[in-house]
């Protein structure tokens, strides 16, 4: 049986602005998951607090929506519970890089199996457009009216520094190449940073969907992203030009706790004592 979009088809009101940023994101994630024929009971997407982590609710798909920047904390544990499932990660750049900055550290250092689709729109949107982590001038907002007084943090290059296993960029504005690169970062076996570029249409009129477009142009084919100085180089590039595509891919093994929890099976399939759990809840009264 193939899988059709309908099958995501969810009810739920979406409550993102006319134009947002978040919008190409939401059908490119659709279009991938279905290109992958990854049934939605395959798929569980985690987030957390913001604009961004609204994502699932708009997908008929298994979801935890937590605290934000604890996004990738729920995530690790669904992989570690059930690694059978496809595990996403929704989360604004406030959320994957400053409140959960830690959890991408170890969640990179671990390769986890999962893919973490950062939404940067350089602002904190949900709470009306403070600067953020990757914020430069914050022009527009009613909010932070001197603009950003730190520099932008380089998640493209924190992450290759890292080793983390699959590292790419792609914006709003190019929504074939959006949902090709959410396709490649899902495929990766090991945890993937898909950082996406897109315009906030409240807070910030400077980086619109014109913007992104004139500047982001393909890595050419001589990039080899295997080639972690190459692709250190690449996210250091500054100027007009945005490098799109995939800079940074390695075959790391993949965080396997079973090797040391003594376990036999994925903890998803062991049995479970409802009297045992109740007595556990019971102390949280
Ligand atoms: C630990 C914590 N810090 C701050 C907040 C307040 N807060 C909720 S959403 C948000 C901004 C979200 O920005 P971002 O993660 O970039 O997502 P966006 O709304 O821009 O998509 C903030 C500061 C919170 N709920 N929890």
């Amino acid at each position: 049986m193939s899988v059709r979009p309908e099958d995501y088809a969810s009810r739920v009101e979406i409550a993102w602005c006319p134009g947002c940023g978040n919008r190409p994101i939401l059908e490119a994630v659709k279009a991938a998951l279905v290109a992958l024929d990854l049934a939605p009971q395959r798929v569980v997407i985690c987030s957390g607090i913001g604009q961004a982590p609204k994502l699932p609710h708009y997908l008929r798909v298994n979801t935890f929506n937590g605290l934000h920047g604890r996004e990738l904390v729920s995530a690790c544990a669904v992989k570690m519970a059930a690694p059978d499932l496809c595990v996403l990660v929704h989360a604004g750049d406030g959320g994957a890089y400053g409140e959960g900055g830690n959890h991408l550290l170890h969640a990179i250092r671990r390769n986890v199996d999962l893919t973490l689709v950062v939404h940067d729109n350089k602002t904190y949107a949900l709470t009306k457009g403070q600067a953020s982590p990757t914020s430069d001038a914050v022009e527009g907002t009613r909010v932070t009216v001197l603009g950003a007084a730190a520099a932008p943090l380089n998640p493209l290059a924190l992450a290759i520094s890292q080793g983390c296993s699959f590292v790419a960029r792609t914006s709003s504005a190019l929504p074939e190449h959006l949902q090709e690169m959410i396709q490649a970062a899902v495929r990766h076996r090991g945890f993937s940073l898909l950082h996406v570029l897109q315009p906030c249409v409240v807070w910030d009129r400077v980086h619109t969907y014109a913007y992104y477009r004139e500047r982001c142009e393909p890595i050419g084919a001589r990039h080899d992203p295997r080639d972690a100085r190459a692709a250190f180089a690449l996210a250091l590039q500054d100027g007009e030009r945005i490098p799109v595509g995939i800079f940074y891919t390695a075959d790391r093994p993949v965080y396997d706790p079973s090797a040391t929890s003594g376990l036999d099976r994925p903890s998803r399939e062991l049995p479970v004592d409802p009297d045992r759990v109740r007595d556990r809840f019971s102390r949280f009264r």
